[in-house]
């Protein structure tokens, strides 16, 4: 027998991914949490019938939601990333030399035990000695940090749930109080193609928070319409103006620093919404 799953990306819309084998499947406190090994993807972590992550293409969000800012910082030390249980942004901040400390801050505990399980090639940072894990509400950590961190990044799930408050102006108020001097935010703001109120919305707050605010794009097949978007907030520097090394010091399979520069041009339609 066939089994498929699907996610209803719109009201009208559908990614359908053949299914090999169902590994986990749970309702945690705070949402459905479910592992499936696709034949097309691989493993694939999905949270409230979303697809969050899958072990083909993972990688393109993992990287670009980590490097693009901590390659525009020039001496990160202190990260925290909010959201992200699967452990990917951990995974890739911890590449960058000057990194001292990841800290990982998961409302939903489920989220980073069921990843340690099934999903170790994504997860395994997790185990650093650098990383702290941290059970908690991310508005209200981030909203006790002040001035602790070079670099915030909001991993989250779509503005549903659990993550409704982590696209509001009052948490990008405290993520700059979060932020050293010259800190740096970024936040995965969804699809160009399915979320334009979301994009015009959260790049006006930022925009308003921050004197640097800038979006830039990836493709991530597995995601709705497969362009997604993040966005940039800045105290002091700008990621279009880093200077990026020639080489890289580790290897990565999407970033690199002309992929850096490229993914802030931006196709007229999504420089319209800015
Ligand atoms: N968080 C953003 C995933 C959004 C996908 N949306 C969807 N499938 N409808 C990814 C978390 C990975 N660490």
């Amino acid at each position: 027998m066939d089994l498929w799953y699907t996610e209803k990306q719109t009201e009208n819309v559908g990614i359908t991914c053949k299914v090999k084998e169902t590994l986990h499947a749970e309702k945690t406190d705070f949402q459905d949490l479910a592992v499936l090994d696709t034949l097309q993807f691989g493993r694939m972590l999905v949270l409230d019938g979303m697809v969050q992550a899958t072990l083909a293409d993972e990688f393109v969000y993992h990287e670009m939601i980590t490097h693009v800012p901590l390659f525009t910082h020039p001496r990160p030390q202190d990260v925290v990333v909010i959201g992200g249980g699967d452990g990917g942004a951990i995974r890739e901040i911890l590449h960058h030399p000057s990194v001292r400390s990841a800290t990982l801050v998961e409302i939903d505990r489920r989220v980073v035990e069921v990843s340690r399980r099934f999903l170790p090639e994504i997860s395994g940072g997790l185990a650093d000695a650098r990383v702290t894990v941290r059970y908690e509400d991310g508005i209200k950590h981030i909203a006790g940090a002040k001035g602790r961190y070079d670099c915030v990044m909001v991993d989250s799930t779509e503005p549903v749930g659990p993550a409704v408050g982590l696209f509001s102006r009052e948490f990008y108020q405290d993520i700059y109080a979060a932020l050293r001097e010259d800190g740096i935010f970024v936040a995965q703001t969804e699809s160009p193609f399915f979320n334009q109120d979301l994009i015009r919305g959260t790049f006006q707050s930022i925009r308003e928070v921050f004197p640097i605010a800038r979006l830039y794009l990836a493709s991530v097949p597995t995601y709705p319409s497969g362009l997604w978007s993040f966005t940039v907030g800045s105290r002091r520097y700008d990621p279009l103006k880093a200077r990026l090394p020639e080489k890289l010091p580790f290897a990565t399979r999407y970033y690199t620093p002309a992929v850096h520069r490229g993914a802030f041009a931006l196709p007229a339609f999504v420089e319209a919404l800015l």
